[in-house]
């Protein structure tokens, strides 16, 4: 069975996929409310995708949505590091326990997420901003996802194109495990990312979901990112509260394909699909 350390002897253990919580520390729309607030909405947040089913939880103060505004480093750093240290030092060990992935592409952010306890670099950016890789090399440990994006957020979805999506993807991915293990980063502590709707056609998306288990060549872990996506609510037209039914199928169709980490919204309603998909593959012993 595939296995992750992590940092303070933990592991993660991929023999079954496992549900990363995506947990956005941004403002909220009572604007007035605060950093306490902003904090404590945090932390409940977190309670309720881990009491969910969710072993990781990804937390981001950038939006990296198509066309999203850049948040400024301070900035960044005020919404996630709080958010941080209050899950790491909560008196409940579900919260205090669990596995937290730092979304961010900026290497400061980085440094603080890892050493106010963070276990996991989750980069769309893969390592490729300045000073990413050197400060990703010097914690021991960490697990990280390197995500395959074509262009710029602000840009990526006017038109793109591949010679050959597929080859395209892995020889990126080829490269970008070289450089890490150049760097002195273990290659066991990398996680693959095809990244869905970064620099992808619609059609690219479906074929990257059909053929997601060719990406298993490099014998890594690979993680799914669909959930509420354009993919979706392109394909359904449906507005984003309207795309759990798709993101569910998705989700799903990722998991029968060999992904081993999928990252979503909804964690309960994934973690029962996930359920019943497991129930039929493995089988019930007739006891339960
Ligand atoms: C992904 C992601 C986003 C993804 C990984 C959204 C931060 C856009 N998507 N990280 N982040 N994979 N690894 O709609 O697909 O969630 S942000």
């Amino acid at each position: 069975m595939a296995t992750v350390n992590l940092p303070r002897g933990r592991t993660l253990h991929l023999g079954s996929p496992l549900i990363m919580g995506i947990l956005n520390v941004t403002p909220d729309s009572f604007s007035d409310g605060g950093r306490f607030y902003q904090t404590d909405s945090a932390v409940i947040q977190a309670q309720t995708l881990l009491t969910d089913g969710a072993t990781i939880l990804d937390i981001g103060g950038e939006s990296t949505r198509p066309g999203a505004p850049d948040v400024s480093l301070d900035e960044e750093l005020n919404r996630v590091i709080p958010a941080i240290k209050a899950i790491r030092s909560h008196s409940d060990t579900v919260l205090s326990d669990c596995v937290i992935s730092i979304d961010t592409s900026k290497s400061e952010v980085m440094r603080q997420a890892l050493l106010a306890g963070a276990d996991m670099i989750n980069d769309v950016r893969a390592l490729q901003e300045p000073g990413a890789l050197d400060v990703a090399s010097k914690f021991d440990d960490i697990a990280i996802c390197l995500m395959h994006m074509q262009g710029q957020p602000r840009t990526m979805q006017s038109n793109p194109q591949y010679d050959d999506l597929m080859t395209d993807i892995n020889r990126f991915f080829m490269q970008r495990v070289s450089v890490c293990e150049g760097a002195g980063i273990k290659r066991e502590q990398l996680i693959l990312d095809p990244g869905f709707g970064f620099g992808k056609s619609m059609a690219h998306n479906y074929e990257l979901l059909k053929r997601f288990g060719e990406f298993n060549l490099f014998d890594l872990p690979v993680l799914a990112g669909l959930s509420r996506k354009s993919m979706i609510g392109n394909l359904l037209n449906r507005n984003t509260k309207e795309r759990l039914a798709g993101s569910l199928a998705g989700a799903l169709i990722a998991a029968q394909n060999g992904a081993k980490i999928i990252r979503v919204h909804d964690v309960k309603e994934t973690a029962d699909v996930l359920a019943v998909w497991q129930a039929c593959e493995q089988g019930i012993s007739n006891e339960q």
